[in-house]
């Protein structure tokens, strides 16, 4: 079956109770059994809960993956992953990837003795050279947040040997655009909270293989560990899911037009978007990927004032973290979701002051463009500092939808 065929109808049977067509909310914790040990196949939702189970079995079914672990984030689905390894293990991971993800690996997974080396995954001779005995996994991010770099997931896998494993964050692809599992990683990870549930309204995880013995181990570790999804995520979740094909190719096709809009603008310095023949990687976004996605970074011309300016003065793009909504986000990386990892490393990755991510939703293009063009014109890097102060206060004032300055201003949250 197709794709969007799937997406409706994989672990969406009648429920057997009351033959209710869409699957229950589950709400319960526990479930009663008629003997010690005798039961319908659950007995605690930590374990397993039908409202989860037919999200894990439809979201499998997305990824053509044999199983499905679903957990309560993304971070809750990398920290269960990361967990299938010990203490003086090591772990090639890509150098620009989400700045939670970026914490996890270098805060708590480091003090538990699991080392890890980030690395230009674009860069073959460089993820060699990170390679070490003890390398038990590769995990790679691709397009990399926020850069949109591509990492070759083939070429990686050629890399591994027996006993590591390749492990690709497939949250800004989705499976409608890339399909990790097929060109030979072990496991794929999704932040759901993304572009599968769609809605910025429920946060979630996933972890999908088509390995028998990994997936065991992925079970264990959902109920050990315990950051399991609730029952009304996995429904909000599911919901959401159902739409994916047709939420994807019209954040694709927006940010397509998006991307081309801004790079015809003199004061966007640069455009980083795989659908574009100006990507570096566009000959392997063609190869690897079916589309393109939602997201597009730019680096603004001007100081970072200007792109703070930008980032309060879109009306139809909230200034808020997290991306993958119907609805469209910007967001300053540097400041935002990428905080956590030092000035110097962010420099060297290409997230400076200037670069803003736009996840892009699936209103109007045109609308989308015209809300860009007005807060680029707004802020243009030409004006002096003191009249963009001056456009921005006025503005402030008069505009009870424009975002307050404050707001543009705080720590890094996520
Ligand atoms: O937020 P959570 O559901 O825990 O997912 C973490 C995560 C994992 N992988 C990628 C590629 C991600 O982008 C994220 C979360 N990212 C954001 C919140 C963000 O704004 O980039």
């Amino acid at each position: 079956m197709d794709f969007a065929t799937r997406a409706i109808h994989a672990g969406q049977e009648p429920d057997p109770a009351t033959g209710a067509t869409i699957v229950p909310i589950y709400a319960t914790s526990t479930f009663t059994q008629s003997a010690v040990g005798e039961h319908k196949g659950f007995d605690y939702s930590r374990v397993a809960n039908p409202s989860r189970v037919a999200l894990e079995t439809q979201l499998a079914s997305l990824e053509e993956a044999r199983y499905c672990a679903a957990f309560a984030s993304g971070l809750g689905a990398e920290t269960a992953i990361t967990s299938l390894l010990s203490a003086g293990d090591h772990i090639v991971v890509s150098d620009d990837t989400y700045g939670g993800t970026y914490r996890l690996f270098t805060k708590v997974l480091e003090r538990f003795g699991l080392g890890s080396t980030f690395v230009d995954m674009t860069d073959l001779a460089a993820v060699r050279a990170a390679i070490r005995p003890n390398t038990k996994m590769f995990w790679i991010e691709t397009p990399t947040n926020p850069m949109l770099r591509l990492v070759d997931i083939r070429a990686m896998v050629a890399l591994k040997t027996a006993g590591q494993l390749v492990v690709v964050d497939n949250t800004f692809c989705t499976p409608y655009f890339q399909s990790p599992l097929a060109l030979g990683a072990d496991i794929v990870i999704h932040s759901t909270t993304k572009y599968i549930g769609g809605h910025s309204d429920a946060m979630g995880g996933a972890a999908m293989t088509d390995d028998a013995e990994i997936a065991e181990q992925l079970r264990f570790l959902q109920k050990t560990l315990g950051a399991v999804l609730s029952p009304f995520e996995a429904f909000l979740i599911s919901r959401g899911a159902k739409t994916l094909a047709l939420r994807m190719r019209e954040h694709a096709s927006n940010a397509y037009a998006i991307a081309t809009f801004l790079e015809e603008r003199d004061d966007v310095e640069r455009v980083y978007y795989p659908g574009l023949a100006s990507h570096p990687q566009h000959e392997l976004a063609r190869r690897q990927m079916r589309g393109n996605g939602g997201i597009i970074s730019m680096t603004l011309r001007g100081p970072e004032s200007r792109a703070l300016d930008v980032a309060r003065t879109t009306k139809l793009f909230s200034l808020a973290e997290s991306l993958g909504g119907v609805e469209s986000l910007i967001n300053h990386p540097a400041r935002m979701t990428h905080g956590s990892i030092p000035k110097a490393e962010r420099d060297r990755r290409g997230i400076t002051e200037g670069l803003l991510r736009l996840s892009v939703g699936i209103e109007s293009a045109h609308d989308l463009i015209a809300d860009l063009r007005q807060a680029l014109d707004a802020t243009d890097a030409r004006t002096t500092p003191a009249s963009r102060a001056e456009a921005a206060g006025s503005a402030d004032v008069s505009d009870p939808e424009r975002i307050p300055a404050t707001q543009s201003q705080g720590a890094p949250t996520a």
